[in-house]
């Protein structure tokens, strides 16, 4: 029995002793290649710096920065033309430099998280970005795509410095306190977070930060804290309304690129669930919230975790956040409310097929509506949205989703479905409304029709035969 014990905790102590040999090897192999990246944009800089008086840019571009104007319809002056050239310019050498040199885009790669120390680096405490990778640019059509609200994606590689002075950048200092609402501590564990974005202006800047992890087989959730700070100049010149303001995301993804989980937040003064106001409502902010996602459907799958800060559409209103605790952080109860689908997973259903669910409205809210995505896996249609439901309990729901909502051309045999509810609640007297929209049912396909199946509506044997 002694000797049992005794090779018990020899093996315990050699899995402990591997585990900080592998995050020692691990943390030794990424301050490597962040000193790269750092030497990259050295000579990233020096590249812009050779070329930027002799760099032209295109006519199309030229023409419509010097034909922009303000918010509010005024004309740019000549000094901001030749600023918002020098920016433009800058970010076409950059990107030119990446296209001359494609092979330096590996070394902004994280190197894969050991499955013996998932959680590794979670809250930056390491003093480095090992382990996340990051990515911004402006979104404000001067070569670059359009802002397009929620749909700004950008993958243009950066650098993250630790002297806060990038778009992205490092934070360092427990104590210290956000300069704008002098008020949220910048970090929330530990002595680093990282912040996306920053209040330099607005110019359409979209920040966003990616993290690779391996669900593990105890794993039920993954977590982590965010604070945001976003201008919210609804009501002002050309915002009438909050569709245009800054705003935060976050996607969970597959490794095949299905989204399970997403969460959306506009800057909102009205939004008093999620926001407090600074002064006159300009400046809203959030406390430390804690995101919770359930992963329990994904053990031992490699999961995408993307967070995502967006300056606002019309050019001149900032927004930024800090983040932390990447992993290994319990949230309490969904302050945001929450919706989840009834469990499906399966193949040849009878038609009609009812798809239910229940929800938890966020704190002071009410349900507006209801409405079910029947997502085509393969892609070939376009998504189905469905928004007849029926309330079948004070917070459970359920639709029917018929033949013709999988299938609006013709009938197709081999695919895949995923559903999402999106639920609108509307905060209780007040015209404000926040989202959420589920998770799918399960891993994998929700509904699966394969060459076995009788696809139609009150058919009577889900088989053909
Ligand atoms: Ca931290
Ligand atoms: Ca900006
Ligand atoms: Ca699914």
């Amino acid at each position: 029995m002694k000797k049992n014990i005794f090779f018990l905790l020899l093996s315990f102590f050699y899995a402990v002793c591997s585990a900080q040999n592998d995050e020692a090897v691990y943390l030794q192999q990424e301050h490597q290649r962040l000193t790269r990246v750092d030497s990259i944009e050295n000579v990233i800089q020096n590249f812009i710096d050779q070329n930027i008086s002799t760099y032209n840019l295109s006519s199309g571009v030229l023409s419509k920065i010097t034909t922009q104007t303000h918010e509010d319809g005024s004309v740019f002056t000549q000094t901001e033309i030749n600023e918002s050239m020098f920016r433009v310019k800058q970010q076409q050498l950059r990107d030119l430099y990446f296209s001359q040199n494609p092979s330096i885009i590996i070394n902004y790669i994280p190197i894969p998280i050991p499955s013996t120390t998932p959680c590794i680096n979670n809250g930056f405490e390491d003093g480095t970005t090992a382990s996340f990778s990051f990515f911004s640019q402006p979104f404000d059509g001067n070569g670059n795509p359009l802002w397009n609200i929620y749909n700004n994606f950008p993958t243009n590689n950066v650098g993250v410095p630790s002297n806060d002075t990038g778009i992205i950048s490092l934070i360092s200092g427990a104590q210290m306190l956000d300069p704008v609402t002098n008020i949220i501590p910048r970090v929330k564990s530990g002595n680093h977070s990282i912040r996306l974005n920053n209040n330099s202006g607005g110019g359409y800047d979209v920040s966003l930060m990616r993290r690779d992890f391996i669900v593990q087989s105890n794993q039920d959730h993954i977590t982590f804290n965010y604070a945001l700070v976003l201008q919210d100049p609804q009501g002002t010149g050309s915002h009438t309304n909050t569709s245009s303001n800054p705003y935060y995301q976050c996607r969970l993804k597959t490794s095949t690129g299905n989204i399970i989980f997403e969460r959306r937040i506009i800057a909102d003064r009205n939004n008093t669930l999620v926001f407090n106001s600074i002064g006159d409502g300009s400046i809203v902010y959030t406390n430390w919230n804690c995101e919770n996602m359930d992963v329990s459907q994904y053990k031992g799958q490699t999961l995408t975790l993307e967070v995502i800060v967006s300056d606002c559409g019309l050019g001149g209103h900032w927004g930024y956040a800090y983040f932390d605790d990447f992993c290994g952080t319990k949230c309490t109860a969904p302050t945001f409310g929450s919706i989840t689908l009834n469990p499906i997973g399966i193949t040849c259903p009878l038609l009609p097929l009812t798809v239910s669910g229940s929800f938890t409205a966020p704190a002071g809210y009410e349900l507006q509506n209801l409405s079910l995505k029947v997502k085509d896996l393969s892609g070939q249609n376009t998504d189905k949205i469905i928004t007849n439901y029926t309330l079948t309990g004070s917070n459970t729901f359920s639709f029917k989703v018929k033949n013709s909502d999988f299938f609006p051309n013709a009938v197709v045999s081999n695919k895949g479905f995923d559903f999402f509810v999106t639920g609108t609640f509307k905060l209780v007297g007040q015209n404000t409304t926040t989202e959420i929209i589920s998770q799918s049912a399960n891993a994998g396909n929700d509904v699966t029709f394969n060459t076995t199946c009788n696809i139609c509506d009150d058919c009577k044997n889900p088989i053909a035969n």
